[in-house]
């Protein structure tokens, strides 16, 4: 392809940091991250060398879901400081080059926003912004609620999936609200024009302040369908299937890319559910319809995942492959992908694909050198870059998150769990507080996360992992993260290359190649990732073997510290691998990875 031809833009060349504030930097001494706290940091995000921050919410907010339940859009939550703060943090961002992408969060506001607190008052202006309905005759249906006037059911099956009903009784309005997450979560009517309004109106004043973009909320489920129908195949009695990529949704996304989208803004649409048709995909993304610059699915999250927060799946490496594979075949032509593997509502991705522990930071290394070098955005989830693993909960006090704690005390008391105990494991794997502990700035008391009392437990592993033992150490994942990041400015087939995978089948080892053929020739990377704990032989295909490639990068280079029988390992002989690669047949080593380049 001509060079010129590329279809460039600063979203694919970028990667992305999220920032979830309340676990960031303290920066006031009450045990709750803050925006002063981030900006503290700037420098650090600047030598990470990322690109664009996506910050979680900040806006005013009860705090139901840490900030996913917004009262008031435009003003800044008291516990994260103030506007003022906001515009300081924005300022030193765009001095370093760094943009800012905020969260937006517009399938739902919380209770206490004063459009819900006047549209239960039955308001005339916002009787209609929510979804309020009447009950049903409890006798008459099968399901039920533990709340409203006697003899009501709920006006459909619907679960939420925070648990329970997904629907409230209010006693003000005499009617029921919908809430496909908390109660204090009540759903927006988007099919009220008025609401379709304001929101487009408070995404351009944000944009007035000079923000670079939006991460957008569960997007895919603000179009519910005609008569809320019921599903019983719908673990969720049809609120998942019914509300995701419903029968407005793109009218609404257009209508929004049209009113305020005009610029080359980052948008990233969060898109709930199992398994997105490719179509919906390539709409949500299709510049002449809703305009989104990626969105994030869910495939990869729910490979391991049970039906219940309490249980979990097995799962196999080409499970994970094919997911990324058929997401790269569908957008290889119109569209984008993002690529992670964990954020804030996510367990830590080492501890969940990789080996945290005597191969965590080859492992660390490994999952970042797929995510760097799949074609897509990578985003890093905060303390991904110095490998930071699950943690060890040990009892429900420990957890935080309403998503973890409703569920299950809701299980126990319906009988369908014992005990939090007979499920420790489980929910230890996948609860999302694992994403939210602090982030681990030193081996210091609380991590150096704050001087008060965390307002969710530090892990004890702060000790070795941390920012300034990262930094100090040349070798650590942290300078990894940022070799990969600067990998991405230097070569082009990084960003642009096309994706072909090897092996698609093999339960091991993930191998492909990215190729760039433009009028300067033809650049490749071909990448090998050994995903287990022994060694492993991989034999490539004649094509793929090359005389003169170089490795650009590899996780066992100096000083790397355990072998397959456990034993330190001689470095690696450049040399070595380089001949290896010309004869087509790779020795990897556990948790091993390597991104050779050629260009011919
Ligand atoms: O997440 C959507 C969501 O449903 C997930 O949090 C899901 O519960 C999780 O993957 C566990 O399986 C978004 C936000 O990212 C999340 O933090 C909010 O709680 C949620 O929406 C509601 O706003």
């Amino acid at each position: 392809m001509p060079t010129e031809d590329i279809d460039r833009r600063w979203w694919k060349e970028a990667v992305v940091y999220q920032i979830y504030p309340r676990s960031f930097n303290d920066a006031d001494g009450d045990g709750i991250g803050d925006i002063p706290g981030i900006v503290e940091r700037l420098d650090y995000l600047d030598a990470l060398g990322v690109d664009v921050v996506w910050l979680c919410p900040v806006y005013d907010s009860p705090n139901a879901d840490n900030g996913y339940d917004i009262s008031d859009y435009r003003a800044i939550m008291d516990e994260f400081g103030t506007m003022a703060d906001w515009e300081t943090l924005l300022d030193g961002l765009h001095d370093r080059d760094i943009k800012l992408v905020m969260d937006l969060v517009v399938n739902h506001t919380s209770d206490e926003h004063e459009w819900f607190v006047k549209s239960r008052a039955g308001e005339d202006e916002y009787d209609d912004y929510y979804w309020w309905r009447e009950g049903r005759d409890a006798d008459a249906v099968d399901w039920s609620a533990t709340e409203g006037p006697e003899g009501e059911a709920p006006p459909n099956a619907w679960k939420s999936f925070f648990g329970g009903p997904a629907w409230a009784y209010d006693d003000e309005r005499e009617a029921w609200y919908l809430h496909l997450f908390d109660r204090k979560q009540p759903d927006l009517n988007w099919e009220n024009p008025d609401v379709r309004e304001e929101v487009f109106e408070m995404m351009e004043w944000w944009f007035e302040k000079g923000i670079d973009g939006f991460r957008m909320d569960v997007i895919n489920l603000i179009s519910k369908p005609e008569g809320l129908p019921n599903d019983p195949d719908d673990p969720f009695g049809g609120a998942m299937s019914q509300s995701t990529n419903g029968p407005r949704v793109h009218e609404y996304l257009s209508e929004m890319n049209e009113r305020v989208l005009d610029r080359e803004y980052l948008t990233v649409g969060e898109m709930l559910g199992p398994k997105m048709p490719m179509d919906h995909a390539r709409r949500y993304l299709d510049p002449d319809e809703d305009g989104l610059s990626m969105l994030f699915h869910f495939e990869h999250m729910l490979l391991d995942r049970g039906e219940d927060l309490w249980k979990r799946r097995d799962w196999d490496l080409s499970e994970l492959k094919a997911v990324f594979n058929r997401w790269d075949e569908g957008l290889k032509e119109d569209g984008w992908n993002s690529l992670y593997l964990n954020n804030h509502d996510q367990p830590r991705m080492v501890s969940r694909f990789g080996n945290d522990g005597a191969y965590r930071r080859e492992s660390a290394k490994l999952l970042a050198t797929l995510l760097h070098t799949l074609r897509g955005t990578p985003y890093i989830y905060q303390g991904e870059e110095l490998g930071m693993t699950n943690y060890p909960f040990d009892s429900l006090d420990e957890f935080r998150d309403v998503d973890t704690l409703n569920p299950l005390r809701e299980a126990v008391s319906e009988g369908e769990v014992e005990s939090f105990e007979a499920v420790k494991e489980a929910v230890r794997a996948n609860s999302r507080d694992n994403a939210r502990t602090p982030m681990q700035w030193s081996a210091e008391e609380h991590a150096g996360f704050t001087d008060g009392e965390p307002w969710i437990g530090v892990n004890p592993n702060h000790d070795e992992i941390n920012v300034e033992a990262e930094r100090a150490d040349p070798e650590s994942v942290w300078h990894y993260y940022r070799d990969l990041i600067s990998l991405r400015d230097e070569y082009d087939v990084v960003v642009y290359g096309d994706y072909e995978p090897l092996f698609p089948d093999d339960g091991t080892v993930w191998a492909y190649t990215r190729t760039l053929a433009t009028d300067a020739g033809t650049e490749r990377l071909v990448v090998a990732l050994n995903f287990s704990s022994s060694e492993v032989a991989v034999g490539l295909p004649d094509e793929v073997a090359s005389d003169d490639a170089t490795l650009l990068l590899g996780n066992y280079d100096a000083a790397s510290e355990v072998d397959a029988a456990g034993d330190t390992d001689p470095d690696l002989d450049v040399d070595t691998v380089a001949d290896e690669l010309a004869a087509g047949d790779l020795r990897l080593r556990p948790w091993e990875a390597r991104v050779y380049h050629d260009s011919t």
